[in-house]
C-alpha cells in the first residue's frame, strides 16, 4: 500500500489523500456530506454539527430554508471548527446508477469547488461524498471525485490544494488506487 500515490499535483494546484477525521482539519473550507434537507443526520453530518456547534445550522435554517438540491452545495460559516466555511454538498443516493448518480456526484463536486474559490478559500478538505449512507460504491465514486476535482484544478488553477480526509482504510486505500489510475 505504501507504493500508492497520496497526491497529485499541477502547477500550484494539489489534491492530498489522508486518512483521518474532517473535523479535524485546520483549512479554509470543510465540506460536509449532508442531505438536500439540510437537515443534520449521522456520519460526516453528524461529526461536523456536534464539533462545530448549533450556530452551524442556524445559519442554514434562515439562510437556506428550502435546503439544497442534489447535486449541489451551499455555504456557511463554520461554528467551533478550525475553519473558515462549511460547504453543504448533496451528493446522491445511489439507486444501482441508472438514475444519473454520476452526473450528481460531480456536480456536488463541482458546485462546492465554485464556492470554494468564489469565498476565497485556498484549502478545502472533502470528505468521499455519498459512499456512507448513501451507498454509492467507493470505487466508482472515487474516480468520478478525483477526475472531477482534477479537472477542476487543472482547468482553475484554484484552490490551492483539495484533501480528501478519508475516514476507514479501505477508503483511503480505494481512492488511493483510484488517484494511481489517474495519474
Ligand atoms: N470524517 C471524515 N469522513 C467521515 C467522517 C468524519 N468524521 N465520518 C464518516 N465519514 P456519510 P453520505 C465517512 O454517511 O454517504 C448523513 O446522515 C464515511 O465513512 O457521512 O453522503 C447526512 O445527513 C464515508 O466514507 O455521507 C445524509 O443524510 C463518507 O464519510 C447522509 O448521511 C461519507 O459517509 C449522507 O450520506
Amino acid at each position: 500500500m505504501s507504493s500508492l500515490p497520496t497526491h497529485w499535483s499541477s502547477g500550484s494546484t494539489r489534491i492530498e489523500l489522508v486518512q483521518g477525521d474532517i473535523t479535524d482539519q485546520q483549512v479554509d473550507a470543510i465540506v460536509n456530506a449532508a442531505n438536500s434537507r439540510l437537515a443534520g443526520g449521522g456520519g460526516v453530518d453528524g461529526a461536523i454539527h456536534r464539533r462545530g456547534g448549533p450556530s452551524i445550522m442556524a445559519e442554514t435554517r434562515q439562510k437556506y430554508p428550502n435546503g439544497c438540491p442534489t447535486g449541489s452545495a451551499v455555504i456557511s460559516g463554520a461554528g467551533d471548527l478550525a475553519a473558515r466555511y462549511v460547504i453543504h454538498a448533496v451528493g446522491p443516493v445511489w439507486h444501482g446508477g441508472d438514475r444519473q448518480e454520476a452526473e450528481l456526484l460531480a456536480s456536488a463536486y463541482r458546485r462546492s469547488l465554485e464556492l470554494a474559490v468564489q469565498h476565497g478559500c485556498q484549502l478545502v478538505a472533502f470528505p468521499s461524498l455519498s459512499t456512507g449512507a448513501y451507498g454509492y460504491p467507493v470505487e466508482a465514486a472515487a474516480r468520478i471525485a478525483l477526475r472531477t476535482i482534477r479537472d477542476f484544478l487543472t482547468e482553475h488553477s484554484k484552490p490551492a490544494l483539495v484533501r480528501f480526509v478519508l475516514f476507514d482504510a479501505k477508503t483511503f486505500q480505494t481512492f488511493a488506487e483510484a488517484l494511481r489510475e489517474l495519474i
